[in-house]
């Protein structure tokens, strides 16, 4: 019984050190990249498409990724599986910046821009879509590929 209520203990100290550097370790990719190496993506979305729909990212390569919208409605760049896989630094408009640990979803409005500052660090690919009802089905999906 000692024991076991040793290993549980045990266990339970391993996966909060485990979880404490997963989060530590993002804030020094993205502390320690080199950023005057860093490389510029844009992804334009509009009726009913990503231009490029399929996005190429090298691990551990600092990016800015410029979401832009070209089209006369607002457009959403999704993609869960990406969104996790990146050490993100910051999301940048012409209106300011916000730091966050992590995205959800990116919205940008017609004729707007949104840039995401980060590093890959999971190296696989994901889905990409737009959100809102019926764009995906008319064209807006794609892929996120980080090698
Ligand atoms: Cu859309």
């Amino acid at each position: 019984m000692q024991k076991k209520v040793f290993t549980l203990i045990s266990m339970v100290l391993l996966v909060a050190a485990v979880s404490k550097a997963g989060s530590l370790n993002r804030d020094e990719i993205v502390r320690d990249a080199d950023w005057s190496k860093m490389k510029a993506v844009t992804v334009s979305m509009g009726e009913f498409k990503f231009e490029p729909s399929r996005l190429h990212f090298t691990a551990g390569v600092p990016y800015k990724l410029t979401i832009r919208n070209t089209g006369e409605v607002k457009h959403y760049f999704v993609s869960e599986g990406f969104f996790k896989a990146i050490a993100l630094r910051k999301v940048e408009t012409r209106d300011g910046e916000i730091k966050a640990p992590y995205l959800t979803a990116v919205e940008v409005f017609p004729g707007r821009s949104i840039d995401l500052y980060f590093v890959p660090v999971s190296q696989d690919t994901y889905e990409l879509t737009c959100t809102i009802k019926g764009h995906a089905e008319m064209g807006m999906a794609g892929h996120v590929v980080v090698e």
